[in-house]
């Protein structure tokens, strides 16, 4: 049984965060998602649409989600890794080399998966509010 752990905040879900959730199932069993809450999104400096609860909801409603747990702080990762015994973190490529993710290779395999393009939840909030379909 390959586990597999993500993070992220998961606003006004799109493709682009689907085919991320897909693609990192793909590589194992198991798929966790560290949901970033409402008071670490405003650490992370992003104010979401939609609450945690909302946003849990709609990601345990993805068949190829199998858990969502709570995100609360960028220190969070090697307790989450040992607690649900992860073989691997993914991530987009957004994220490649970064300091927030490269430490977790002494604990289990870290690995980015390239971006979308062409989509983000920025891109959804502009594009509704100058109106624009895509
Ligand atoms: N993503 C993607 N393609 C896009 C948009 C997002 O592959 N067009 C990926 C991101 O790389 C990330 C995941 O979808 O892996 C979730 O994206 P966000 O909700 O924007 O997550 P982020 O704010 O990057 O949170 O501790 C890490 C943070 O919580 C990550």
């Amino acid at each position: 049984m390959r586990r597999i752990l993500t993070y992220g905040t998961y606003d006004l879900l799109h493709n682009g965060h689907i085919r991320l959730l897909k693609r990192a199932k793909a590589r194992g069993d198991y798929l966790i998602v560290a949901l970033s809450t409402d008071e670490f999104n405003k650490i992370k400096g992003k104010k979401s649409y939609y609450g945690y609860e909302k946003r849990k909801e709609m990601l345990e409603a993805l068949r190829f989600v199998d858990l969502v747990i709570p995100e609360n702080s960028w220190e969070q990762k090697v307790d989450d890794i040992k607690k649900y015994e992860v073989d691997e973190v993914v991530m987009g490529s957004d994220w490649k080399d970064s300091d927030k993710f490269e430490y977790l290779k002494e604990y289990c395999d870290v690995v980015y998966l390239d971006r979308t393009e062409g989509i983000s939840t920025t891109k959804v909030k502009n594009d509704l509010s100058k109106k624009v379909m895509s």
